[in-house]
């Protein structure tokens, strides 16, 4: 192996030799088309990189560019909404779900895309064009195009006509521009035209003798199923090329370079966006905002802008280290390594690249200067109409998208998701009272950065009353963490309460004298009735009965550490005894679905909801064997309808599969969730290393991520659990970094599949259970003091109890 590696060094262009590649992406040819390309992004503004030598793109985003306006979808519907809860819970099922169909469509009942901000084209006039001026050869060698995880920067390297040409790209986060810089080691070597090219809504003229300005203003057109047709978001770019050597010249729609030795060009994008309102606002003006920008940085040198650029990307990825398999692997194109997982080779050190590149692109998509939330594709889109719209889906995916966020060290960027959930409360408050005649806020399966809270997209899958106190526990998760109580004070239990206060008030008394959720659907499959005949509206899906046992937990933890609210938490508790149990049903032993033991329309369907309780809920755990014994049958099932050529339903969809991944985590069945870890990269993984559903969608990313983390550490149970679900192909490996809940970062080194070390540095001083396999021992930690479990890991190693 060694020497083929050597061998391969050799071939592999030089700037591959000698340097630190096992955090590296990297390929031998440009991107053939979107999905091949190379994203940066800082977590407001990113860009998608080709690195083609003579005809470069690269696609650009800013995270508020969405088609749209803001728009109160909900039905009146608060005054029948007793009548179908009645319905539902006296098992008049088709009277039930006829008079939600006719009384709870949202109007409208669709939102608009979020829209790509167009890209910038340079055009070097190579031979083959009809504008070639024969300037360029044909013949390159040594070419190689990476995504560098550490530095946050892509770089395209060739050699031509005996001139070495590099390429960086990088969105920077201090200066909140994406920087461009071109050079050739031969001075004057640099001809080339930069264009812009977003045809739709969008214009662009020079200004001055260097600068593109990009303006423009969102035309929706109308459709009778979407949000209000008008002229909604404004938006505008500026993009200026400063040049070394040469000229420049801005002129029409283009900048022209002419034997320039090297270029920089600082590209701005704003639109009219106010958070703060969930609406554009026209006393903004984005182009006043991009001039401001570039002002701002047009004076720095381009080693100014990379150094700061990398010393803040390198304090958020450098927190966390994973080593798995073979490094020198990296040696290989990530393209052929993925090649070779699909022909069944083993990779482990190709997780450990996917897991820092779900890091990468989670702070890339969801960090300040950004405001909003990851999307279907973080912030990465080149459709003005994407799939889904890339909107923020609340039956799992954009849950999904923050499950790795604070186990992987990154609990930063869950702010721009937790003041989003804080912005919603306030449409969510007129959903709730007007959809279904309840106190508190929540929002349905789809929203938007407008504040779009009402049911979308059908009723019987759109109806999701459920989300609002979903979304509520990554606010609860963000505490467990960090510990931050004026965080759980302000921010997070007062939407988490007013959760609650929805579902204490939403809820209704069914048949056995429980509380129960209705309308309620277990996403987004249906189940059949005795007589044929299906559905997907209900009462209690066993995922509401969880989702509602996590919540009301929850409150009850944060009203004993904040110390008030006693009467609140009295309400709960007595809730909480209300509440149905989690069912195995007969038919199949596995975790009932539904109130009822229903047949499922599909057995395989790619969601699997009422497992949200194993993950990334906690109320199944080995505490209740049953119930643990149950899920695993339940995942069971479900793989083997997906996986049956013949039976197969709703095939598994990347994120789904990054779900078994954190599924098996928790069942500690590390055999099932590493060979998962294989499948999601060799069937749902697409050259960049970007999850499909297909087309691409990031949750499975993000899932997957978090699913690598989880294999490696839990905190969901009251103790720290180390390796709790290694697989074997993971023999050696080392990860550092991670965090806990409790407030800890945790470093675990392992060998031969056994724990080697652990270092546990607590924020806070405390008592805390630490676990290795069935070992557990409760540790009196010091606040920032390391605790080094060394010497007791060896004993336990050996069997000694200390
Ligand atoms: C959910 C899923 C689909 C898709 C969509 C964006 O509705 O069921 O598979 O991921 O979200």
């Amino acid at each position: 192996m060694r020497r083929f590696l050597i061998f391969i060094c050799l071939l592999s262009a030089q700037f591959l030799c000698g340097q630190d590649k096992v955090n590296t992406l990297w390929y031998r040819h440009a991107a053939k088309d979107w999905n091949e390309a190379l994203p940066v992004g800082n977590g407001r503004i990113g860009a998608m990189v080709y690195g083609d030598p003579w005809n470069e793109t690269i696609q650009l985003n800013e995270e508020s560019l969405w088609a749209g306006c803001p728009a109160d979808g909900n039905a009146d519907a608060a005054a029948i909404m007793p009548e179908i809860q009645k319905l539902l819970l006296e098992g008049k099922i088709a009277d039930a779900n006829a008079l939600a169909q006719e009384k709870l469509a949202g109007d409208p009942m669709r939102i608009r895309s979020y829209q790509t901000f167009g890209g910038l084209l340079i055009d070097f006039f190579d031979k083959g064009s009809s504008d070639s001026n024969g300037f360029y050869p044909d013949g390159i060698t040594d070419y190689a195009r990476s995504l560098d995880l550490m530095t946050g920067i892509s770089s395209t390297v060739f050699s031509a006509g005996g001139i070495r040409f590099s390429r960086e790209v990088f969105a920077s986060r201090p200066d909140d521009v994406i920087v461009v810089r071109l050079f050739a080691d031969r001075p004057g070597a640099l001809t080339f035209k930069l264009s812009y090219d977003r045809v739709e809504n969008a214009g662009v003229r020079p200004e001055g003798s260097s600068s593109l300005v990009v303006f423009g203003q969102l035309i929706d057109l109308p459709d009778a199923t979407q949000v209000e047709p008008g002229a909604h978001m404004r938006f505008a770019g500026k993009i200026k090329a400063l040049n070394r050597g040469g000229s420049v010249i801005a002129a029409g729609n283009s900048i022209f370079v002419d034997k320039a030795d090297e270029v920089v060009i600082l590209v701005a994008m704003n639109t009219d966006y106010n958070f703060s309102k969930l609406d554009f606002d026209r006393s903004i003006d984005p182009i006043a905002l991009c001039d401001s920008r570039i002002s701002a940085v047009e004076g720095k040198s381009f080693s100014d802008l990379k150094d700061s650029h990398v010393k803040a990307h390198q304090s958020v990825m450098g927190r966390v280290s994973l080593t798995l398999g073979d490094p020198s692997m990296s040696e290989v194109p990530t393209d052929e390594r993925l090649a070779k997982m699909k022909e069944g080779k083993s990779d482990p050190a190709l997780a450990a690249l996917y897991f820092q590149y779900g890091r990468y692109l989670l702070a890339g998509s969801s960090s300040r200067p950004g405001r909003l939330p990851a999307n279907l594709q973080g912030i990465w889109n080149q459709e003005i109409d994407a799939p889904w719209n890339a909107d923020y889906h609340t039956n799992i995916n954009i849950q999904m998208n923050y499950w790795p966020a604070e186990i992987c060290n990154l609990s930063e960027t869950v702010m721009p998701f937790s003041d989003w959930i804080n912005a919603i409360r306030v449409p969510g408050r007129v959903t709730a009272k007007k959809t279904f005649g309840a106190e508190g806020w929540t929002v349905n399966h789809v929203a938007d950065p407008f504040g779009h809270t009402s049911i979308s997209d059908g009723v019987g899958w759109g109806t999701f009353p459920i989300a609002g106190p979903w979304l509520t526990l990554h606010l609860w998760d963000h505490y467990q963490f960090t510990m931050d109580k004026e965080y759980l004070r302000t921010q997070a239990y007062p939407a988490m309460k007013e959760a609650a206060e929805f579902l204490l008030s939403f809820m209704v008394t069914d048949k056995n004298g429980n509380l129960a959720t209705a309308p309620s659907n277990s996403p987004e499959n249906a189940y059949r009735m005795p007589d044929g005949k299906s559905f997907n509206l209900t009462y209690s899906a066993t995922m509401d009965i969880e989702i509602a046992m996590e919540l009301f937990n929850a409150c009850i933890k944060a009203s004993d550490i904040l110390g008030d609210d006693k009467e609140f938490k009295a309400r709960v508790k007595d809730a909480m005894t209300k509440l149905p149990p989690i069912r195995i049903g007969k038919r199949y032993d596995t975790i009932q679905e539904w109130i009822e033991d229903y047949e499922e329309v599909e057995p395989g369907h790619r969601h699997m909801s009422h497992l949200f309780g194993l993950y990334p809920g906690t109320v199944i755990t080995d505490k209740n064997p049953e119930l643990f014994a149950a899920a695993k049958r339940t995942i069971e099932r479900r793989r083997k309808y997906n996986e049956d050529p013949v039976t197969r339903q709703g095939s598994y969809t990347g994120w789904s599969r990054a779900w078994l991944i954190n599924f098996y985590a928790r069942l500690r069945d590390g055999e099932e969730a590493g060979a998962n870890v294989n499948a999601l990269l060799s069937k749902s993984t697409q050259d960049n290393l970007f999850d499909t559903h297909p087309p691409f969608q990031i949750d499975g990313n993000f899932g997957g991520t978090a699913g690598i983390a989880e294999m490696l550490l839990q905190s969901h149970a009251g103790e720290i659990h180390l390796l709790p679900a290694l697989p074997s192909e993971w023999a050696d490996g080392e990860v550092r970094g991670l965090r806990a809940r409790g407030g800890f970062t945790v470093d675990i080194v392992w060998k031969g599949g056994i724990l080697q070390s652990a270092t546990i540095v607590p924020d806070h001083t405390c008592k805390y259970s630490v676990r290795y396999g069935n070992k557990i021992k409760k540790i009196s930690f010091k606040a920032g003091k390391p605790f080094i479990f060394n010497e007791m890991l060896k004993d336990w190693a050996k069997g000694i109890d200390n």
